[in-house]
């Protein structure tokens, strides 16, 4: 069994739809991060970020197992299952490079863009503009891998797909919002299409249920 420490926000959701993808069990502890939760000291032990996701792995081979960091998680899981991420070979090396991409750079800067244009209690535009570029960048160099590969690691569905699922959704979301007038991701949204199709994406985006 899986603990599941998460909250309904892009990274949140990353690891629900991992965990549903590999078939493993697991259960929800919510940490609501608008109340604070995420700085209790039972959720700093295993978290000590105080940031969400996290999990405790009751199976793992030398005792309970806690993880933090979205993409550490996603590479514990997809090892422990040896599924959604090559074990060696190019494949691997894509996997990687295109999930710590995401938790890099495409994660931090689309989470920006959302704060400064959709909650700032006043708009700046010197930083909604700055963090839009960016991430209209991001999202062009996601439109040149997509043009060639169906997935962000090649051929096959893996773990750079699940980390990069929930913000590119946020991401284009808000783009179009506040940018109506600039040109569409033709490959992106395709690719958006192709993975929020899985039934694991749809169950672990709902994740946690209210
Ligand atoms: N690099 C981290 C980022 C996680 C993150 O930013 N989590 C946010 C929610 S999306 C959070 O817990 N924020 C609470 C806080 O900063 O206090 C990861 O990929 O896991």
């Amino acid at each position: 069994m899986i603990d599941l420490y998460t909250w309904g926000t892009p990274n949140g959701r990353k690891i629900p739809i991992a965990l549903e993808e590999l078939g493993l069990a697991y259960r929800v502890h919510p940490v609501d991060i608008g109340q604070n939760e995420q700085f209790a000291p039972d959720f700093l032990r295993i978290s000590p970020n105080n940031k969400i996701p996290a999990i405790v792995d009751h199976d793992a081979p030398h005792g309970p197992q806690s993880v933090f960091e979205s993409g550490a998680i996603l590479v514990y899981l997809a090892e422990k299952m040896d599924r959604l991420l090559a074990s060696s070979g190019p494949a691997r090396v894509a996997a990687l490079e295109w999930t710590f991409w995401q938790v890099g750079g495409l994660g931090p800067m689309a989470g920006q863009l959302n704060y400064f244009a959709l909650r700032a209690p006043e708009p700046l535009e010197l930083a909604i503009d700055r963090f839009a570029d960016e991430v209209r960048r991001l999202l062009g160099v996601m439109e040149g891998r997509l043009e060639k590969v169906p997935y962000l690691a090649g051929t096959d569905y893996s773990i750079a797909d699940i980390a990069s699922y929930p913000w590119t959704r946020a991401a284009v979301a808000t783009l179009e919002k506040i940018q109506p007038d600039r040109p569409p991701l033709p490959a992106v949204r395709g690719w958006l299409e192709r993975v929020g199709e899985r039934p694991a994406v749809k169950r672990g985006m709902e994740v946690p249920r209210a």
